[in-house]
């Protein structure tokens, strides 16, 4: 564990909160060191402060370009304290350790928001700060870095808990968000200069991640696409081997994530579960005794929209399953395993692209989801909403039964995954009418049933499937309207958040249908 924090390095653009912090710190005991601006505004609070001109015995100079690069600072932060090679240097050198870093960057990002011309632009560009943030941040193990002012508090809290010094817990946390910080900045260093000099390809202007892929187009063939990953190692699209066909298209790589995501919802302890995805939305998904049985009910909700469709397995890829998938225009299979002789049923279809993820990801790990709007970012945490029975409020006369219930919370897993406003309905584990992406929900609920219909048709049905089935709606009816379609078309139990001012007429609307209701309290809107 490193020293009680003796010696400070402050830094700073930002002086909100400096004197403050500079006081709480030379009443511990701690020496500070400072450059210009910032040593300037302590001694003005009457705070002892040490010169970083002093220390390196060089003055700061080209107009502050260089002010603390230089081995006394970058050797006080790197420096191992126990290794005996690194504290000799330091001894030889005339070295002395820096336990604490504050630095805050040249408002570059501000001086862009003003307009500020190219050359004000550009010499708003942080290097000394990002550099000293970068090594006390890696070397973390000893050396403290804060980057925000909001973490003053924490810092000299931290300190107080640990008799002086920080935990390496807090070091850890203060160094990752070091380098999202330093990582942000150079992205919009980045971003600001792409636009400067107008660069257009999505290759040089994206911000975060690595350049996995250029594409050769992206939604359409008249815009430029390229695909980013953050590193993350969890199974899905993006960690994927690919087996065989073409390279994925954009759309492909949106619709394979949308059908991987949707069938890890389904536990394979559960048994075998295909989801298929056409345009982002379900299209079918169903359970089986075995994975065709899952493929073939999936296929049967809709075949018409399944045709040139991405399809995802929850478990292992047999070759009976690869038979029957190869009998229609498939884009996309994917898989957590692929047995090498399904692998061969599909060696003829030279265009189809085999994808084998290695596993399932967790889906209620908590993850972030990020959107662009125009001029910023939309982030929130991923929807890893999960109901189970328990958590079901019956509000009809009639209780659903055990067989419904089931298919109203499979309903709602799949309404989940379905474009607002989603309408849902399932008939034992297989979906059996899907309304998707509509402004008025009344008309998902009728789009689904008609569909059922239509297919019904199409298997030489008597009744439609929604007959004798259950539905899942991702928000609140808000007229009994949308129910009354349901219960038309044969539904018989439903399963919706509530919550709307009109609750009470749509359960009276369901009790007189002699539908069975229940809330589930949460809402799975997905845009
Ligand atoms: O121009 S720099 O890139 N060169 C440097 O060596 C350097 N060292 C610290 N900018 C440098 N800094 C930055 O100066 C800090 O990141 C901080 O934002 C600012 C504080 O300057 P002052 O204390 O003079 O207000």
């Amino acid at each position: 564990e490193p020293r009680p924090i003796r010696r400070a390095l402050l830094s700073v653009s930002d002086k909100e909160g400096l004197v403050d912090l500079g006081r709480a710190l030379a009443s511990r005991g701690v020496e500070l060191l400072s450059t210009g601006g910032t040593a300037h505004t302590l001694r003005q609070a009457g705070l002892e402060v040490i010169d970083v001109a002093e220390v390196t015995g060089f003055p700061e100079m080209m107009d502050g370009r260089v002010k603390t690069l230089h081995p006394r600072v970058h050797g006080g932060l790197l420096a191992l304290r126990d290794n005996d090679a690194h504290v000799a240097a330091m001894t030889e050198h005339g070295i002395g350790e820096i336990d604490l870093l504050v630095v805050n960057l040249y408002p570059f990002e501000a001086t862009v928001a003003k307009g500020a011309d190219y050359d004000t632009c550009i010499e708003n560009i942080d290097i000394g700060g990002p550099a000293m943030i970068r090594a006390a941040a890696k070397n973390h193990a000893f050396v403290t870095v804060v980057v925000d002012v909001q973490d003053y508090e924490k810092l000299l809290g931290d300190m107080d808990q640990h008799d002086g010094a920080t935990c390496a817990k807090f070091r850890k946390k203060l160094s990752q968000i070091a380098y999202a910080r330093t990582a942000a900045y150079d992205a919009a260093v980045s971003t600001w200069m792409a636009e400067a000099i107008g660069v257009e390809t999505p290759r040089r202007r994206a911000v975060a991640g690595m350049l996995a892929q250029t594409m050769r187009y992206g939604e359409n063939p008249h815009q430029k696409a390229a695909f980013y990953k953050d590193g993350s190692t969890r199974p899905g699209v993006a960690t994927a081997r690919q087996l065989q066909g073409k390279e994925l298209s954009y759309n492909n790589i949106n619709d394979t994530d949308a059908a991987f995501e949707l069938v890890a919802e389904f536990d394979p302890a559960n048994g075998p579960a295909c989801a298929i995805i056409k345009h982002a939305n379900p299209c079918g998904v169903a359970r089986g005794e075995t994975l065709t049985e899952a493929y073939s009910r999936a296929f049967d909700c809709d075949r018409t929209s399944a045709f040139g469709g991405i399809v995802a397995l929850n478990q292992t890829l047999d070759v009976e399953t690869a038979k029957v998938i190869s009998e229609i225009f498939t884009e996309v299979v994917i898989a957590p395993q692929i047995d090498p002789a399904a692998a061969e049923i599909f060696a003829r279809k030279k265009n189809l692209r085999l994808l084998e993820t290695g596993g399932l990801p967790d889906p209620r790990a908590v993850a972030t989801t990020i959107r662009q709007v125009s001029g910023g970012y939309l982030v929130q945490d991923k929807d890893t909403g999960h109901i189970s029975a328990e958590d079901l409020k019956v509000v009809t006369k009639r209780a659903p039964t055990d067989e419904e219930i089931k298919d109203l919370l499979f309903a709602w897993t799949v309404a989940k995954h379905v474009k607002s406003n989603a309408i849902v309905y399932v008939k034992d584990a297989a979906t059996v009418g899907v309304g998707a992406g509509q402004m008025s929900r009344v008309d998902s609920t009728r789009i689904a049933a008609r569909k059922a219909q239509d297919m019904a048709a199409d298997l030489g049905l008597d009744t439609p499937l929604t007959q004798g089935s259950v539905v899942a709606s991702d928000a609140f009816f808000p007229f009994p309207d949308g129910l009354l379609t349901a219960a038309e078309a044969g539904a018989t139990a439903v399963i919706q958040p509530g919550g709307s001012m009109r609750d009470d007429k749509v359960i009276a609307a369901a009790d007189e249908a002699g539908i069975a209701m229940v809330f589930t309290g949460m809402r799975h809107f997905r845009h």
